[in-house]
């Protein structure tokens, strides 16, 4: 299997992640992808042209992050990190879906970031940020439901913590946030966050 992947994507980190708490990184080849590129774009078999995108052994393309997490769960051998069946599922799809919609506010926040001062739109980047800041005082209610935990839900919500730490290096949401900082630190020194540490995008050649 191939994965059209990039070391500035955080939804692309969440499959990595994955890959590596289930030890399949060997079936795996990663295969590098600027998504800000055209010829990358065009190279990435999406109609979306975004990575991650997986393209299985038989040549199916599968993407977003939630797909691919779930196909290599489903289809490969090692630990399972998203229950098959009704209860914990739920619960869990939802949170991380709660992560991605904060990466997606950031990644917007980051778009805008790019353009000149006089073009960035203050009303988008404070709209999003609201969304992120949100996002973690769910979190920090929520933190006793998933401690200890490690499944699709904890892996997005890691990745999407970390993101905020890159994103937003300035804002101190630990203050308010203590249990969700604590599970956060934890789950932060596990082996397949520290070897997938993003690099910048704006230094992505
Ligand atoms: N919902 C998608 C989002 C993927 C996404 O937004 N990827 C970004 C990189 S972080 C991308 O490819 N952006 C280029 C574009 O949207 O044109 C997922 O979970 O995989």
């Amino acid at each position: 299997m191939k994965l059209r992947w990039s070391p500035t994507s955080p939804f692309a980190r969440k499959v990595v992640v994955l890959m590596k708490e289930k030890g399949i990184e060997g079936i795996v080849t990663k295969e590098k992808s600027n998504p800000l590129k055209r010829e990358d774009r065009e190279a990435t078999p999406s109609p979306l042209g975004q990575i991650p995108c997986l393209i299985t052994d038989e040549g199916l393309s599968i993407y977003d992050s939630p797909v691919i997490m779930e196909y290599l769960d489903v289809k490969c051998d090692g630990p399972k990190f998203l229950p098959r069946d009704d209860g914990d599922r739920w619960v869990v799809l939802t949170r991380q879906a709660l992560a991605d919609g904060m990466i997606t506010s950031m990644v917007t926040c980051f778009v805008e970031s790019l353009k000149k001062i006089e073009r960035q739109s203050g009303g988008i980047i404070a709209h999003n940020r609201a969304i992120v800041f949100n996002g973690i005082l769910a979190l920090e209610r929520d933190v006793s439901g998933f401690a200890g935990k490690i499944d699709v839900g904890t892996i997005s919500i890691a990745v999407a913590l970390a993101f905020v730490d890159q994103t937003f290096p300035d804002d101190d949401w630990r203050g308010d946030c203590p249990s969700l900082a604590a599970w956060f630190e934890e789950f932060n020194k596990r082996s397949s966050m520290s070897e997938t540490i993003l690099s910048d995008a704006r230094e992505f050649g």
